[in-house]
């Protein structure tokens, strides 16, 4: 029998800074219960999903920086749409700022945790790849500061048994490496979920800016297809606070094919029905990592030391 996962993507549009999280937790709610009409069982959110995208204004105001996080999850704020879920019978991924306080410790983590349909959150995944700076640069209209509002990820790419197969997450810029699929890929996954927030002007290079939405796909396209897995990615899109982000959420299947792709920058539930069998035939042949991944023989410079292949 086939493992059928009935999956949305459920694409936002700009949430402002003034909008309250009460206000982003409804249109999720308003989202997910499109999809339950769609018969999905997961719906697969974006990334810093409760605010607006905070890391493109420096905030010198710890206080306010802090209003952005969540301290706990779920919190009075998003206990809803885990109800909501329960009560609809759906599983969902969902990107948020993470404050913890761990060991009596202040860390920020740009997070996302996979809850599964009894409302029970079995994965966790904080970022790993953080772009953009630390510091302001000058010059910029808008800043990128993940580097100075998140910690790298400490969590590793772990991979998490649920809706009946290997479910993997990432984050936005997380989907540009190929290290972040491949190391679930080694671990057998049959779909990655990841939302993101891919604001234009990023790097100022105008030729860059112009393939920001090929970019978007072929990322996410050569990690399905070279992972034998689906990828969900979700955005965060449209003008948002006068940032412009791209949108394009797309279903990816493990033969790196778009199954599916909004096609507006607002609030968007795309579908597909997902079979999770479908990366078999790519991952016990082409891509039979056991038959024909050989790393002993890849002269793998070991970035640490930068020793690389030993002088023949
Ligand atoms: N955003 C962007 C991303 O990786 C970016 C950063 C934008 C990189 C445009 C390259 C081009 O999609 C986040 N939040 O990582």
């Amino acid at each position: 029998m086939s493992r059928n996962i009935l999956t949305a993507a459920a694409q936002m549009g700009p949430i402002t800074k003034s909008e309250s999280r009460a206000a982003s937790v409804r249109r999720l709610i308003e989202m997910m219960r499109e999809a339950k009409g769609r018969g999905c069982e997961l719906v697969v959110f974006t990334e810093l999903a409760l605010t607006t995208f905070f890391p493109r204004w420096l905030i010198e105001d710890e206080a306010e920086l802090d209003s952005y996080y969540e301290t706990e999850m779920p919190g009075p704020v998003t206990m809803p749409l885990f109800e909501e879920a329960q009560k609809l019978g759906l599983g969902f991924y969902l990107g948020y700022a993470e404050l913890s306080h761990a060991g009596g410790v202040k860390q920020r983590y740009n997070t996302s945790i996979l809850v599964d349909r009894t409302g029970t959150i079995i994965g966790k995944y904080r970022k790993v790849h953080l772009p953009g700076h630390a510091e302001p640069q000058p010059g910029r209209e808008f800043q990128h500061l993940e580097k100075r509002y998140f910690e790298p990820g400490d969590l590793g790419f772990p991979v998490f048994e649920g809706f009946g197969g290997k479910m993997g997450m990432c984050i936005c810029n997380d989907r540009r490496w190929p290290e972040t699929y491949r190391v679930m890929g080694l671990q057998g996954v049959e779909m990655v979920m990841l939302g993101y927030n891919t604001p234009y002007g990023h790097t100022g290079e105008q030729a860059m800016d112009s393939l920001i939405l090929f970019h978007n796909h072929l990322s996410m396209q050569a990690g399905a297809y070279q992972n034998a897995t689906w990828v969900v990615g979700t955005a965060k899109c449209g003008n948002e606070e006068g940032s412009r982000m791209g949108g394009q959420s797309v279903i990816v299947a493990p033969s790196g094919e778009i199954v599916a792709m909004s096609c507006t920058v607002d609030d968007e539930v795309i579908t597909a029905r997902c079979d999770l069998d479908m990366g078999r035939i790519y991952r016990e042949t082409i891509f039979d990592f056991a038959a024909h991944r050989r790393p002993e023989h890849y002269g793998l410079i070991v970035e640490r030391t930068g020793a690389g292949v030993p002088a023949a």
